[in-house]
This record gives C-alpha cells, structure tokens and sequence, in this order.
C-alpha cells in the first residue's frame, strides 16, 4: 500500500517534517510546535486521513566520561550524548562549567561539572552534573623538576618534597618522616600524598644493613591512617607505619618513594 504525504496546516516554515522525492516517506524532524498532515493512499482516494503532530523539544540524553584526569594531561571532553543527539555537540548548543567557570580546569581538584542545554534551544532541553577530579601529577605540580634534583638546596630530592608536602624554595627538613621508638615498636610518621596515584609510597624494614639491598622487606610494617586533618592539606593523609622489635639486635625503617607517571608532556 502506497501512501502520500502532504502539509495541509500548522507551522509549517520550520521544518517540523520532510517529504523524501516521491512524496511517501514521511520524516520528522526536531523543534516545537505542530503540524497537520494529510495522508492520502490511492486505494483509499475518497477517504484522506487528517492528523496534527505535536513537537516537544525532546530531553538531551548527557552522560559522563573521562570524571578522573591527570593534571598536565590534554583535557578530555567529560560528557557524551546519544547518536541521534550528536547535533548538540555542535558550538554554541551546550553551555559546560565547572565549578561555575566555563573554562576547563587545570588545577588539581574535585569540580562540580554542569552540563546544560541552551535555554533557547529549539530542539532539546535539559541538564546534567556530575564531579570531575583532577589528580596532580608531580610533572606538572613541579614544573617537569628532576625527581632527584634539590634547587633549594635543602637536601630532600624534588620528589620527596611532591611526597610530603614540601615544595622546591622552601627547607623542608620538618615534613620528613619523624621516628619515635617505644620499647617494642619503631615507627615512623609524615603526612604523605594521596591524591596522586601514580606516586607510591613503600615502608621498608631491615634488621641487618650489611645485606645491602637485600636487608629490605615490606613485609612486618603496620600502617595507621589518622584522622587528625589538623595541618593537612586537602589530597594528603597523616600515616604511620611501625614495625614491633622484639628480638632483633636492631631494627631500620625507611619509606620508599617513586612515581611511575609519565613526564610532563
Ligand atoms: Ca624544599
């Protein structure tokens, strides 16, 4: 059965609907308003069909993706919409803040991402938040700095200073590590990051330093997360990881730090 489309009333001049060549294929496009289409078929010639299609904008279909990026990273788009809406990625259809600023960020941080369709948008309404983190890397954070340099001289490598809060012009010798023994435990504490999961902080033990490398285990150490965020920074914990000498002659803590991120790009 063949049918034949015509517009016979209703906003017509927006193109609320098409007609394919021959008049038979009906398509409905976007926008709002409505139109009436008359539908005719030549086994039916005296009995044409009348109908009135209504046109809501429809909701935009966001999603997000990409929510945990590396500072110093190219930024990844956060957000993603269905095929059929692919048009809204379109300049000037979307507005994208985070934390209220349009611009992408570049800090290390959480950031409240909102994505919104232009209220005068013809075809689509909507909105949608999520929260975006930036996690530092220490490229980025110290400016590509050599993990084992010290240009302030102050005898801890750059990046035990990204490891315990220090920075690279100031004497950071009170943010090492700080040993305390008690009769049967040797502990050691610092405020070490943790908002950067490519840096790994490792606690060693050994009993016999003549062994050279081989003294050292990760095995016998207990770590203790506090809760006290009195002088700690966002994006670092207070740790302490001890070890319980009992036998031994003496005993040695260290803490190991390394990152396996890339460099700065
Ligand atoms: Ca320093």
């Amino acid at each position: 059965m063949t049918y034949t489309y015509s517009l016979v009333g209703g906003d017509t001049n927006n193109n609320k609907v098409s007609f394919s060549t021959n008049s038979s294929l009906l398509t409905v496009n976007s926008g709002s308003g409505s139109v009436t289409v008359r539908v005719e078929s030549p086994d039916y010639p005296t009995t044409p069909q009348e109908a009135t299609i209504n046109f809501a904008p429809a909701r935009a279909g966001i999603t997000f993706t990409n929510l945990v990026q590396t500072q110093g990273a190219t930024f990844q788009r956060v957000y993603n919409l269905p095929s059929n809406q692919a048009s809204l990625y379109a300049p000037g259809r979307l507005v994208i803040t985070y934390n209220e600023n349009v611009e992408s960020p570049t800090q290390p941080g959480s950031y409240t991402v909102l994505v919104s369709v232009l209220g005068s948008d013809p075809d689509y309404f909507g909105s949608a938040s999520e929260t975006l983190t930036i996690q530092p890397s220490f490229a980025a954070s110290f400016g590509g700095a050599n993990p084992n340099s010290d240009t302030d001289g102050d005898g801890v490598p750059a990046l035990l200073e990204y490891a315990f809060n220090g920075s690279t012009n100031a004497p950071d010798w009170s943010k090492l590590p700080q040993i305390n023994l008690t009769s049967n435990t040797l502990s050691l504490t610092a405020t070490v990051r943790t908002n950067d999961p490519t840096l790994i902080i490792e606690p060693e033990r050994a009993t016999n330093l003549s062994l050279g490398t081989n003294a050292w285990t990760n095995q016998g150490i207990t770590r203790h997360d506090s809760t006290n965020t009195n002088g700690v920074p966002p994006g670092f914990q207070q740790r302490t990881y001890s070890t319980t000498v009992t036998n031994e002659v003496r005993a040695f803590l260290r803490l190991q730090v390394r990152t396996n991120s890339p460099p700065s790009p």
